[in-house]
C-alpha cells in the first residue's frame, strides 16, 4: 500500500498526527503494536496546556473535553512548612484543562473512525527501509501477513520503546540521560478529590502528589525507592503514607477508598537528538521523557505534533523550510519543558544521597516561591505551556 505518511505508534502523538495531516488532505496510516484496548487502558497524563487543548478544538475533537474536563486556574504547592498557591490565571492569563490522556486518545480514535483513517492495530515487527533515501518503505506482519507500506515521510511516534528512535544510526544519535533514583507509585480511586486544585507535596518522607481525573475520580502519586513493587503497597498504606506526606489540614478532610488502578513508573529525563534523520521525524516520547512533575509529557508530544504537522503539510504545498527546521525548533521547546520537570522534580523530591544541603536548598527554594510573585509567574507561565 501506498501513504503519504506511514505514522509508527498510535498513542496520542501518532493519532493526533494523523488526523491534523488529514484534515489538511494528507494522507496517512497508523501502526500501532498494541491492540486499540491495551491503548486505552493505560492510565497517564492528566493536564492539558491550553495550548493542547486549541489543537484538539481546532482539530474538532474538543467537544466532550469542553463539556466533561475541569478547567484549573491554579496549583497548590506545599514543602517544608510553606504552603503557595500558584495563580496562574491572575499571573499568566492562562489555565490548564483536567482531562486524562485516556479520554483525548478515546476522542481521537472516534474522530478517526468516523473519517476512515486507516489504523493497523498490533501490528508486529514494525521496520524502515531505506530511510535515507527518497523511497523510504515500513514493513511489518498484521494477522500473519507480511505487508509493506511505501510513502515519503515516517513519523516515529512509538514512544520511548519504539523501532524509529534506533532507526536513526548510532553515529548520527546523541542521547541526554537523567535518571532519578526512585519512582512514583501511583493509583486511582474512586473517591472525590482532596482539594479544588492539584496539590503538590515535597516531605522528608518523600513527594506526593493529589490529582484528578473528576468530581469522584482521584489519581494520587508517591515517590518511592525504585526497589518497591506494587504488591508491597496495600491499599491501606497508600493511603496512610499519603496522609503522612499532606499538610494536616488536607491529611485530615482525605476520602480514601479501594484503587482501581495501581502502578509504578520510574522517573527520567531523556533527549535524543536530532529529532529528524533522512525521511524520518520523531515525535514525543520517542524523542524525549520528562518526569511527571509538572505534567508536561503529553503537552511535549502535542506541541512536536504540531509542529511537524505544519511542516509536512508545509512541505507536500512545496515548501520545505520548516521541516528543514523540524528538529531544532522541536528541540528548542522540549530542552525547555525538560528543564521545567527537572526543576520542579529537584525542588519536591527527597534525594537522600544528597544529604542536608540539597534539603536546605529546596527549603529556600519554596520560601522564595512564597515571596516572589516574579518566580510564582515563572513557574506559572512554565505550568501552563511556553508558547509554540
Ligand atoms: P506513547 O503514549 O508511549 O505511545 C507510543 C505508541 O507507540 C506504540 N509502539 C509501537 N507501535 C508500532 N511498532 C512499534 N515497534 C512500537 N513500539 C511502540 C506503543 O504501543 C504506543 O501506543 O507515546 P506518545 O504518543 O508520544 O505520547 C506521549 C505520552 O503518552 C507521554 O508523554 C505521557 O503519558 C507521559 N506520562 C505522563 N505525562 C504527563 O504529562 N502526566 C502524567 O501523569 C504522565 N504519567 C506518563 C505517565 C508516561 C508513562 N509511561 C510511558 C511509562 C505515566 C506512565 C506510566
Ligand atoms: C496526573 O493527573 O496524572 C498528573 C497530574 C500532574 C502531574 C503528573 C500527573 O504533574
Amino acid at each position: 500500500m501506498r501513504h503519504q505518511v506511514c505514522i509508527i505508534g498510535g498513542g496520542p502523538s501518532g493519532l493526533l498526527l494523523s488526523l491534523l495531516l488529514r484534515r489538511a488532505g494528507v494522507d496517512a496510516v497508523v501502526l500501532e503494536r498494541r491492540s486499540r484496548d491495551y491503548v486505552l487502558s493505560r492510565i497517564r497524563a492528566g493536564v492539558l496546556e491550553q495550548g493542547l487543548c486549541d489543537i484538539l478544538r481546532q482539530a474538532g475533537v474538543g467537544t466532550r473535553m469542553d463539556r466533561e474536563g475541569f478547567v484549573h486556574d491554579g496549583t497548590i504547592i506545599t514543602a517544608h512548612g510553606t504552603t503557595v498557591h500558584i495563580d496562574f490565571k491572575k499571573l499568566t492569563g492562562k489555565s490548564v484543562m483536567i482531562y486524562g490522556q485516556t479520554e483525548v486518545t478515546h476522542d481521537l480514535y472516534d474522530e478517526l473512525d468516523r473519517i476512515g483513517a486507516p489504523i493497523f492495530h498490533e501490528a508486529e515487527d514494525v521496520a524502515i527501509h531505506d530511510a535515507d533515501t527518497d523511497a523510504p518503505y515500513v514493513t511489518f506482519s498484521h494477522q500473519g501477513q507480511t505487508r509493506r507500506v511505501d510513502c515519503d515521510y515516517i513519523a516515529g511516534c512509538d514512544g520511548f520503546h519504539g523501532v524509529s528512535r534506533r532507526s536513526i544510526p548510532e553515529s548520527v544519535r546523541r542521547e541526554f540521560e537523567h535518571v532519578y533514583p526512585f519512582g512514583w507509585l501511583g493509583i486511582l480511586a474512586h473517591t472525590p478529590p482532596v482539594a479544588d486544585e492539584l496539590v503538590y507535596s515535597g516531605h522528608e518522607r518523600g513527594f506526593a502528589l493529589c490529582s484528578m481525573r473528576n468530581a469522584n475520580l482521584s489519581r494520587h502519586y508517591l515517590q518511592v525507592p525504585l526497589t518497591d513493587k506494587v504488591e508491597d503497597w496495600s491499599d491501606e498504606a497508600f493511603w496512610a503514607e499519603l496522609k503522612r506526606r499532606l499538610p494536616p489540614h488536607l491529611a485530615e478532610i482525605l476520602v480514601t477508598g479501594p484503587s482501581i488502578e495501581k502502578s509504578i513508573a520510574p522517573l527520567r529525563s531523556f533527549i535524543s537528538e536530532p529529532m529528524s534523520w533522512g525521511r524520518i521525524y520523531l515525535a514525543g516520547d520517542a524523542a524525549h521523557i520528562v518526569p511527571p512533575t509538572g505534567a508536561k509529557g503529553l503537552n511535549l508530544a502535542a506541541s512536536d505534533v504540531w509542529y511537524l504537522s505544519r511542516a509536512l503539510i508545509a512541505q507536500f504545498a512545496g515548501d520545505g523550510q520548516l521541516l528543514q527546521d523540524y528538529s531544532a525548533t522541536a528541540l528548542a521547546r522540549v530542552w525547555k519543558a525538560s528543564r521545567f520537570s527537572w526543576s520542579m522534580t529537584r525542588m519536591l523530591h527527597e534525594f537522600p544521597a544528597e544529604g542536608e544541603f540539597l534539603a536546605r536548598m529546596q527549603a529556600a527554594e519554596v520560601d522564595y516561591l512564597a515571596h516572589s510573585e516574579a518566580a510564582q509567574t515563572a513557574l506559572a507561565e512554565n505550568y501552563v505551556g511556553l508558547p509554540y
